[in-house]
């Protein structure tokens, strides 16, 4: 006799076979890995038959699978196939006992920078109703959550951090109206939205610094405003200390109307709030609230060490020791003891927490570049007093600059710092890119793209994946006519394509159409990269192979328990090879193998192991650059004999019962 029965039903069928069964399924794969202690006959989608006790199903295709096994004479212990599905359906046993998480421990977030992800208008710059018509693309690409980079109205002095007001929409990327379609539409097909929140500062062309300057109560206090130290021979105002602002020149502007100087932290155009002013913290719990009551699903929280400077702001800071830095100019000259990290910033944070949670499920993400690993950890708080959710993870950026400090030990011990520092009980997180730091693929090199994404959606914790990083956008070279972020603006002619972040911020590429789909517009407000008729979205979704397939793979198996909740352990650690493994019920694992240098390598992970794995593995992704025989995904290999190209990625499915 036999029985058919989809195989979402397996979780709940588990027990009944004690008769000869027949699985058929043509429901689109999710990423399921079939593994019994006897050899099973199992015919597969393309006709082939095989005698074995594992399969890995094919990711991100179509397929039917018959599977035929006799359970007569099998002993009792035998009498339950574990079948591991990643549907997110909770009919599996191991995600019905798993406690409750929020969904941002479940979810891929990915950054959209507005400006440069679809243009709906045909202007030559991205826009809201843009991201709209994408949001299916990003449905099937499995990430959970969008985090938009600031569409509030905004002079666009630093493209959108310098905001005029934090309650509506700037005309560039569209209205009220389009947001509301957007978060309503978004939350129909569940994808959460995040909002940028920048709270250090507004543009100076926001009606509160206006009124500032007029002393106009009880917007006087405000800014962070100052008297000058004295003038000058020649009757220049003379700062009162020597902070020098991010974005390079002393963090004071002199306003002649009020004989004042102002404090700013990034450009004279983003003046700082002062957080001491009660009416301050008021105005930006409100602006929380605001968009919270709208329906958002979380913040990521802009530049939060900043927040807080030293009441007593007549002190110099220290200058660094490295004399390769021009003080007083550069912002890296000085010691930044008394203008980060202070400790009211913590206390505001709180209240925002507080706030947040009288919603349910507000994640709070925040930004802290820091050197300095406990400060950072610092703004997740503890049990008792918890904070953010997390903070930004860029060890991953900050420690690892290029290809030659990338190896299997420095990645290591950079994933070690993140996990060996955060406090118990919270929750880690990866970010391989952003709008700040230069693309992946260009920081590290090409034939990495797919590896990089491995480890970005399997290690524990929350992956956060800028736009286009999911097909291989790499760094465009922007002239300096071009250039239009102010950071590599301040820098000249001859210093801004060190400084400047436009090569990552570039218009994503969907298809080899004119401005690479982008727009109908002639011109971009950034140049497309030119590799864009090969390289863009719909080529990889009709490639055979593709990062873009290898990225939705990527976020279908990571559903998986083993990789939701699994343990994390490292068999292998050399120069050359990062692998680390998941496994959950001690019965099944998956092993992530990273060939971090630019040569084919036979890896042996029996040798220098520690701990003992199986002989043999079936591979479930490899990188796009692998075309060998032998680690066609599905196929069986031997964990003595890796063979792998540089840069290459293997996810393998290991049997650790037998
Ligand atoms: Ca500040």
């Amino acid at each position: 006799m036999s029985i058919i029965f989809m195989v979402i039903a397996i979780g709940n069928m588990c027990g009944m076979y004690d008769k000869p069964l027949q699985i058929v399924s043509d429901r689109e794969s999710k990423g399921l890995t079939f593994s019994h202690s006897k050899n099973l006959d199992v015919v597969d989608s393309y006709g082939t038959s095989r005698h074995i006790a594992k399969y890995a199903f094919p990711l991100g295709s179509t397929f039917t699978l018959s599977v035929r096994f006799d359970l007569l004479g099998m002993s009792s212990s035998d009498k339950r196939p574990r079948l591991f599905q990643s549907s997110d359906s909770a009919t599996s046993e191991s995600v019905s006992k798993r406690k409750r998480v929020p969904w941002w421990q479940n979810e891929v977030i990915y950054q959209i920078y507005p400006r440069s992800f679809k243009d709906s208008k045909g202007l030559g710059s991205g826009d809201l109703k843009g991201i709209i018509s994408k949001l299916d693309y990003l449905k099937e690409l499995g990430i959970g959550a969008i985090w938009l980079s600031p569409i509030y109205t905004s002079p666009m002095a630093d493209f959108g951090y310098d905001i005029s007001n934090f309650m509506d929409i700037d005309p560039v990327f569209g209205n009220m109206t389009d947001f509301e379609e957007l978060l309503g539409s978004c939350h129909e097909k569940g994808l959460k939205v995040i909002m940028d929140f920048v709270p250090n500062h507004s543009s100076n062309e926001h009606e509160w610094f206006m009124k500032s300057v007029q002393m106009e109560d009880p917007y006087t206090d405000y800014y962070i405003w100052s008297d000058p130290l004295g003038f000058t021979e020649k009757g220049d105002p003379i700062p009162p200390n020597n902070w020098v602002s991010v974005f390079r020149g002393s963090a004071w502007t002199w306003v002649e109307e009020r004989q004042q100087f102002y404090f700013h932290q990034f450009l004279a155009k983003q003046p700082d709030l002062n957080f001491r002013n009660s009416h301050v913290r008021e105005e930006m719990k409100n602006i929380l609230k605001f968009w919270l009551d709208k329906g958002v699903d979380g913040f990521r929280i802009d530049a939060l060490k900043h927040l807080f400077e030293v009441e007593d702001i007549y002190q110099d800071e220290p200058i660094a020791s490295d004399s390769n830095l021009n003080y007083p100019f550069d912002y890296g000259s000085l010691c930044h003891t008394l203008t980060v990290n202070q400790p009211e910033t913590f206390d505001v944070l709180k209240e925002w927490r507080e706030l947040a949670s009288q919603y349910t499920d507000k994640l709070l993400m925040v930004e802290i570049y820091d050197g300095e690993i406990e400060q950072v950890m610092n703004y997740y708080g503890n049990e008792r007093n918890p904070l953010a959710d997390f903070p930004f993870n860029f060890l991953m950026i900050d420690k690892l600059k290029n290809r030659t400090e990338l190896t299997g030990k420095s990645l290591k011990s950079t994933v070690d710092i993140w996990m060996d520092n955060m406090p118990e009980g919270k929750w880690p997180n990866w970010v391989l890119g952003n709008h700040d730091s230069g693309r992946m693929g260009s920081r590290f090199g090409e034939d990495l793209i797919d590896a990089l994404n491995m480890l970005c959606l399997l290690l524990p914790g929350t992956p956060i994946t800028y736009y286009g990083e999911e097909i291989g956008m790499i760094n465009t070279w922007i002239s300096w006519k071009d250039t239009q972020d102010p950071q590599g603006c301040r820098y000249g002619p001859k210093l801004y394509e060190k400084y400047s972040r436009d090569p990552a911020r570039t218009p994503m590429q969907w298809d080899s159409t004119s401005c690479a789909g982008f727009t109908t517009h002639t011109e971009t407000w950034l140049p497309i990269n030119e590799n864009y008729k090969t390289l863009n979205v719909k080529a990889q979704i009709e490639a055979a192979s593709s990062h873009l397939k290898i990225y939705r793979s990527l976020t279908l198996l990571r559903k998986e328990e083993a990789f939701r909740s699994g343990k994390l352990s490292y068999p292998v650690i050399t120069n050359d090879v990062f692998s680390f493994a998941r496994s959950v019920n001690d019965c099944e694992m998956y092993l992530v193998v990273i060939n971090t240098s630019e040569n084919n390598i036979m890896v042996n992970m029996h040798k220098n192991a520690n701990f003992r794995l199986p002989d043999t593995g079936v591979v479930i992704l490899r990188s796009i650059t692998d075309s060998s025989e032998n680690t066609v995904p599905h196929s069986e290999v031997s964990l003595s004999n890796l063979e792998m190209v540089g840069g290459e990625g293997l996810v393998l499915s290991l049997d650790i019962q037998s």
